[in-house]
Order: structure tokens, then sequence, then C-alpha cells
């Protein structure tokens, strides 16, 4: 993917709407989509209202560890209705442990993803291959993402979900900790269980043919914001399967071959 669209919007428009999205995400009230107020809003413009958020919370004391690709199989493309990836960025405020209680009071109608994520032990920049990739991680491992649109209806387009961070809002990292190359990753598969039954199955092949290429894709995008992604960075490479709606009380177990498994709990 590459951002070659123009710029639209000016910077006063840019830092209104990432305003308008830090609210919807910190007070868990849903907006409309951008696009109904910005109509030739571009994913370039998008990408610049997401980085105004990522350093609107930077400066408000957050850390950015890492990065995840979303939109990155066709299930999840089809469950949303686009079909080009995106990228969001993480920070340690996004963090919960495995086996938690995950409150929902905060969010306004969390779904739950199966992941494998990427920790790197070398900066990555610019147009890498899936095969730099693997060289540059130190290890994979599963996670849960919790994504919440901030937008009405779980409705929007690419340019408002791109803006909105990715529907980033919770990451969970757990299991066992693998070598890259010791598995291939294309057939590692995924059982999701929503409450003791079994919600989604799949492959890590859903993701984009191989969890590194969305690492690739997105190391490629983060060049055409003019970012890179250092050493130690934690980046998801993109839900395995579609998404699955999570209410308090409900239980949610993702089992990983040969990669152990996440359980976490939601509450009010
Ligand atoms: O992580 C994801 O694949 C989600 C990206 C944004 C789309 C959505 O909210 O489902
Ligand atoms: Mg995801």
């Amino acid at each position: 993917m590459s951002l070659d669209q123009n710029t639209v919007l000016d910077d006063i428009a840019i830092a209104r709407l990432a305003e308008r999205v830090e609210t919807a995400q910190t007070y868990a009230t849903p907006i409309r989509k951008l696009t109904l107020d910005y109509p030739d809003l571009s994913l370039r413009d998008a990408y610049r209202v997401q980085t105004a958020l990522r350093h609107s919370y930077e400066a408000r004391g957050q850390r950015v560890i890492g990065w995840k690709a979303g939109l990155t199989s066709k299930p999840k493309m089809a469950q949303m209705g686009v079909s080009t990836p995106g990228v969001g960025f993480l920070t340690d405020a996004m963090e919960r442990p495995a086996n938690s209680a995950i409150s929902t009071g905060d969010l306004i109608h969390p779904r739950v993803e199966a992941e494998i994520a990427f920790v790197t032990k070398s900066d990555l920049s610019g147009k890498v291959s899936a095969a730099e990739v693997m060289a540059a991680t130190d290890y994979v491992q599963p996670a849960l993402e919790v994504i919440d649109s901030r937008f009405s209806g779980f409705k929007f387009d690419l340019e408002s979900v791109i803006a909105d961070n990715s529907s980033s809002a919770r990451y969970i990292p757990g299991g066992r900790m693998v070598r890259p190359e010791a598995l291939d990753l294309r057939t590692v598969g995924v059982v999701l269980e929503h409450n003791g039954e079994i919600a989604q199955i799949g492959a890590g092949a859903e993701v984009l043919g191989h969890p590194a290429e969305a690492i690739a894709m997105l190391v490629g995008v983060l060049d055409d914001m003019g970012e890179t992604l250092p050493a130690g960075s934690f980046v998801m490479a993109g839900a395995i399967t579609a998404a699955v709606a999570v209410q308090p009380g409900d239980t949610i177990t993702a089992r990983f071959y040969e990669m152990g498994s996440i359980t976490v709990t939601f509450t009010d």
C-alpha cells in the first residue's frame, strides 16, 4: 500500500479531528464516521490524524511500545467491508496481562481477535521483505487484541478507521515465545473459544499469506509516514479470523498450535 494520495486538510482540521477521536476513545462515546463531515478525507490525511492522536497520548505520558497491522485477513476484510489493510500504534496503557479481567465500562462495543505478534531485535525501515522481517525478529508469540471502533454501529470506511487508530483498544500478549523460524507461521492453527464454545478457527496463512508479510506491509506504511520500526517493538500481524463481540461475563480463550493459549474474561 502506498500513501500517494494528496493531503486535503490543513493542520487545524487535522488537529480538530484528532481531538474528536481522542474524546470518543477517552469517554467511550460513539461518533459519526469522519468522512460524513469530511468527505474528501484522504488516506494520507487519515494517517496524519492518527499521528496527531499518537503525539497527544505521548504528551500525556503514554509510551508507544509497538504497532499493529489491521484488516489483514480475508474474513476480517469481508466482515468490515474494506479491501486494504492498515496500521495503528500500541501504547503501554493499552496492554493487559493474560488471565486478567478486562473492564468493558470504558469501551463502546468491544470485539476480540486472535493474532500472532512479532518482537523485533533490529530496526526495520523502508520497503522490506517478509524474509527481512523474519531475520529482524527476536521471537513471535500469541496475542489477543480487543478492538473497539469509536464509530456508531462499528460502521466506517478505511479513512475513518485509520484516523481512529485502526480501532486499537487493548492487547494481551501471552502463550509461548517462539523463535520465528521454529514454526511454519502459515500453518499455525488458532481455535478461538467464546464461553467455552468454538467461535472461530483459522491459520496464520489468513494473514496476507504469511504473518511476516503483514509486518513488511506495516513497515512500508511507517516509511510512508516518515517513521521506522525500532528494535524491541511489539507488533501484531492482524487477526487470523473474524472478530468476536464480547460483553460483561464473557470468557475468551485462544488456543494456538505449539504456541500455548491465552484466556481473558470481561467485566462491567
Ligand atoms: O485489528 C484489526 O484488524 C481491526 C482494524 C480495524 C477494523 C475493525 O475495527 O474491525
Ligand atoms: Mg487486530
